[in-house]
C-alpha cells in the first residue's frame, strides 16, 4: 500500500465518522439543542454569535452583523481574523473539521474564556447538522474563501484539500449563512423578540462590541443598532427604568486567579430584589456560585458598615441578606476560564473559586466604593432597616395564617382532593371556572387526580406585598395543597420534598381570559415557588378546539389550527364544533381530551416562560391600556398555533 492511499483510506474512514457524529445529532437533535421548538432554533443564531463574540473577547472583532434574511436563513458576520483556512492534521481545511466535528471549537481557540457550557458552545457543528444549508466565507489576506454544506454534508469540492477562493476583499472576518432545516424545526421562522433581547443583553455585557441587528423579512423589516458602551451599569438603568432608584448606580471590576469578575448594583423604593448572574455572558437562569460569593460578601460587608454606623446596636441581630437585598437590582458578570453549570437546566455556575473570586472582588471593591460615597451606603442601609422591620411584622402574620390553615388540607375551599398520598401518581388541575370546575370534578380519576377550581382573575402577585398574597383565600388553597411551603425575599419556607402532587396542571380555556389566567399562575410559582418549575412539575393542559365529525366513522379531536388545516384536506363533509371554553365540554368530553393520562395533551412548563409571565405581568396589570390589549391578543394567538 503506498503511503498515499493510506492517507486517503484514514481520510475516508474519517469522514464516515464525521457524517456520523453529524447524524447523531439530526437523530436527537434536542440533546444538542434542547428542543426543536422556537427556542431551540433561536439557540442556533446564539451558538454561532457567541463565536462572534468569543472573537471579540479575543480582541479582534468590534461589530458583528446578524441578519435574518428575507429567504429565511440568518447571516452572522463579523470582523475578525477569520476562522482558520489552512491545512489541519487531517489533510482538510481546519474550517472544515471546525464545521464538520462534534466539539472541535476548541482546538482552533487561544481565547482562555470562550463561552462553553450549558446548552451553548455546543460547537458550530451543531447548527450545520441542523441546516438544511449552510455558506461560511471567510475574508483574509484580500481573498474570500467560501465552503458550501447541505445538513451538515460538504458539497464544495475542496482544491488539495484547501477552500476555493471566490474572490477579492478588503475585508476581514468571518460571514456564515444558514437555513434552519424544516425536517427538524417545527417552524423554522425565526422569533425576532427573542433574539433582539439576547442581543441587547450581549451588547451590555459587552461594552465595546457593536451588534448590527437587521431583520430583511416582509413586513417586519427592521433595523437596529445594539451598543451599550455603558455596559452593565447601563443594563442595570435599564432594568430599572420603570422604578423610583434609592441609591447611585455602583459599579466595579476586578480580578482574583483567572477570573475577571464585573458587577453593577441599584436599590429602588420596591422591594423585590432582582439579582442575575452571567458568566462567560451566557445568563445563568438558576443562579450560582458567582451569586452566592456576591450575597455572601455584600451581607458581611452591610453588617459591618452598620455596626461601625451605630444603626445596628450590640444587643441587635444582623440584618439578614434578604433584608439587606430587598430593592437590589444587581447584575453579576464574570468571565472564567472552565465553568461548569449543573441544575436541572444546566444553567447554574458550579465552580467554587467563582464564589471566592466574585466575593474577594466585592470585598475589596465595593468597600473602595461605599467608603466615598457614603449616601449610597446610608440608602442602602435605610432598605435594610425597612426591610427587616417589615420582615419581623410578616413573620408573625404568616404563622397566624399558616397556623389557622396547617391541617386543614382535605376539608380546604373548594379542593377536590385525590384519593392517593402517592406524590408520585398524583396530580392536581387548576381549573379557570366553577362550571369548568365541576365537569372536571366529575370525570376524574379520583384515585390521582386532584381538581382546584379557581374564579376568574386571581391576585397579581407580581407588586403585591407578602402578606397580600397570603391573605389571597385561592392562593392560600394552593399553597396548602401543594405542601411544600413558599419562598421569598424574606426568608425560604419552601421544601421541595413535601410536594404532594408530581404534576401541577394548569388547566384554562385557550382563549384571552385563559391567557391571563394562566400568565398570573405561572408568575405566582416564579415569584413564589420556582423549584417547582425548575424541577419540571408544572404543565398547561391543551384542551381540544375543534370536534370533526365525518359523514361516517369516528369523530375526531383536533388540538390547534394546522391540524384542522390538515384534516380539511384529506376530509370532505364533515360537522365542525369549535369549543369555547372548557365549560362547554361535558364530563366525558373533558376525561377523553384533557384529563385522560393516555389521550391529553400536556405543556411542560420552561423556567423561561414563567420568567416572561413574570416580565410581562406589569404589562399586563400596568395602567396603560393600550399595550395591555394588544399584548393579550398576541398572545391568545400564539397560544392556538403553538400546541
Ligand atoms: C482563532 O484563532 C486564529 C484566528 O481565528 C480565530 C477564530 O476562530 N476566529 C473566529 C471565528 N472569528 N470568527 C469566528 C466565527 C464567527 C462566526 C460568525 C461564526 C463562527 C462559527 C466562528
Amino acid at each position: 500500500m503506498t503511503n498515499s492511499m493510506r492517507e486517503n483510506n484514514q481520510y475516508d474512514a474519517d469522514s464516515i465518522k464525521v457524517l456520523e457524529g453529524l447524524e447523531a445529532v439530526r437523530t436527537r437533535p434536542g440533546m444538542y439543542i434542547g428542543s426543536v421548538s422556537a427556542r431551540g432554533l433561536n439557540h442556533l443564531v446564539y451558538e454561532i454569535v457567541d463565536n462572534a463574540v468569543d472573537e471579540h473577547l479575543a480582541g479582534f472583532c468590534s461589530t458583528i452583523r446578524v441578519t435574518l434574511e428575507a429567504d429565511g436563513s440568518c447571516t452572522v458576520e463579523d470582523d475578525g481574523r477569520g476562522i482558520p483556512i489552512d491545512m489541519h492534521e487531517k489533510g482538510i481545511s481546519a474550517e472544515r473539521v471546525v464545521f464538520t466535528t462534534l466539539h472541535a471549537g476548541g482546538k482552533f481557540d487561544n481565547n482562555v474564556y470562550k463561552t462553553s457550557g450549558g446548552l451553548h458552545g455546543v460547537g458550530s457543528s451543531v447548527v450545520n447538522a441542523l441546516s438544511e444549508r449552510m455558506t461560511v466565507s471567510v475574508g483574509r489576506d484580500g481573498l474570500i474563501y467560501e465552503d458550501r454544506y447541505e445538513r451538515g454534508v460538504p458539497v464544495t469540492e475542496l482544491v488539495d484539500g484547501l477552500l476555493p477562493v471566490v474572490g477579492e476583499t478588503d475585508w476581514t472576518g468571518t460571514r456564515i449563512n444558514f437555513l434552519p432545516d424544516p425536517l427538524i424545526f417545527d417552524d423554522t421562522v425565526f422569533k425576532e423578540e427573542d433574539i433582539k433581547r439576547r442581543m441587547h443583553e450581549t451588547s451590555y455585557l459587552n461594552p465595546e462590541l457593536t451588534i448590527l441587528y437587521t431583520d430583511l423579512r416582509g413586513d417586519k423589516a427592521q433595523e437596529i443598532t445594539f451598543h451599550e458602551p455603558d455596559g452593565i451599569a447601563g443594563f442595570i438603568r435599564a432594568l430599572n427604568k420603570s422604578n423610583e432608584p434609592v441609591t447611585e448606580i455602583v459599579y466595579y471590576k476586578g480580578a482574583c486567579d483567572n477570573i475577571v469578575v464585573e458587577a453593577a448594583f441599584q436599590f429602588v423604593s420596591e422591594f423585590h430584589e432582582n439579582v442575575l448572574g452571567f458568566c462567560n455572558n451566557i445568563y445563568n437562569a438558576e443562579g450560582g456560585t458567582h451569586l452566592t460569593g456576591f450575597k455572601t460578601a455584600f451581607t458581611q460587608l452591610i453588617n459591618t458598615y452598620a455596626r461601625q454606623l451605630g444603626v445596628l446596636k450590640d444587643k441587635d441581630n444582623n440584618f439578614t441578606g434578604a433584608d439587606i437585598r430587598s430593592g437590589m437590582t444587581a447584575v453579576i458578570s464574570i468571565k472564567h476560564p472552565d465553568p461548569r453549570f449543573e441544575g436541572q437546566t444546566k444553567t447554574k455556575l458550579d465552580n467554587q473559586d467563582a464564589a471566592r473570586a466574585v466575593s474577594q472582588v466585592t470585598g475589596e471593591e465595593a468597600v473602595r466604593y461605599l467608603d466615598r460615597n457614603l449616601d449610597t451606603l446610608r440608602g442602602i442601609i435605610g432598605r435594610a432597616e425597612k426591610a427587616a422591620k417589615i420582615r419581623k411584622a410578616e413573620e408573625k402574620t404568616r404563622t397566624n395564617l399558616l397556623s389557622k390553615q396547617k391541617f386543614s388540607f382535605d376539608s380546604n375551599g373548594k379542593l377536590a382532593n385525590c384519593t392517593s398520598r402517592d406524590p408520585s401518581k398524583c396530580e392536581i388541575f387548576i381549573v379557570e371556572g366553577d362550571s369548568a370546575g365541576g365537569s372536571a370534578k366529575m370525570a376524574r380519576n379520583r384515585m390521582y387526580q386532584a381538581i382546584l377550581p379557581i374564579r376568574g382573575k386571581i391576585l397579581n402577585v407580581e407588586k403585591a406585598s407578602i402578606d397580600k398574597v397570603l391573605a389571597n383565600a385561592e392562593i392560600k388553597t394552593m399553597i396548602n395543597a401543594f405542601g411544600c411551603g413558599f419562598s421569598e425575599g424574606y426568608g425560604n419556607d419552601f421544601d421541595i420534598t413535601k410536594l404532594r402532587y408530581d404534576k401541577i396542571i394548569i388547566m384554562a380555556d385557550a382563549d384571552v381570559d385563559g391567557a391571563h389566567i394562566s400568565t398570573l399562575l405561572l408568575t405566582l410559582f416564579y415569584r413564589f415557588m420556582p423549584e417547582l418549575i425548575y424541577e419540571g412539575h408544572v404543565y398547561v393542559a391543551m384542551p381540544p378546539l375543534y370536534k370533526v365529525v365525518p359523514k361516517r366513522g369516528e369523530g375526531v379531536y383536533l388540538y390547534d389550527d394546522r391540524a384542522l388545516a390538515k384534516y380539511r384536506s384529506s376530509h370532505r363533509g364533515f360537522t365542525l364544533q369549535r369549543y369555547k371554553g372548557l365549560g362547554e365540554m361535558d364530563p366525558e368530553q373533558l376525561w377523553e381530551t384533557t384529563l385522560d393520562p393516555e389521550r391529553r395533551y400536556l405543556k411542560q412548563v420552561q423556567i423561561e416562560d414563567a420568567m416572561s409571565a413574570s416580565a410581562i405581568t406589569e404589562l399586563l396589570m400596568g395602567s396603560e391600556v393600550p399595550p395591555r390589549r394588544s399584548f393579550i391578543h398576541d398572545h391568545a394567538k400564539d397560544a392556538e398555533l403553538d400546541v
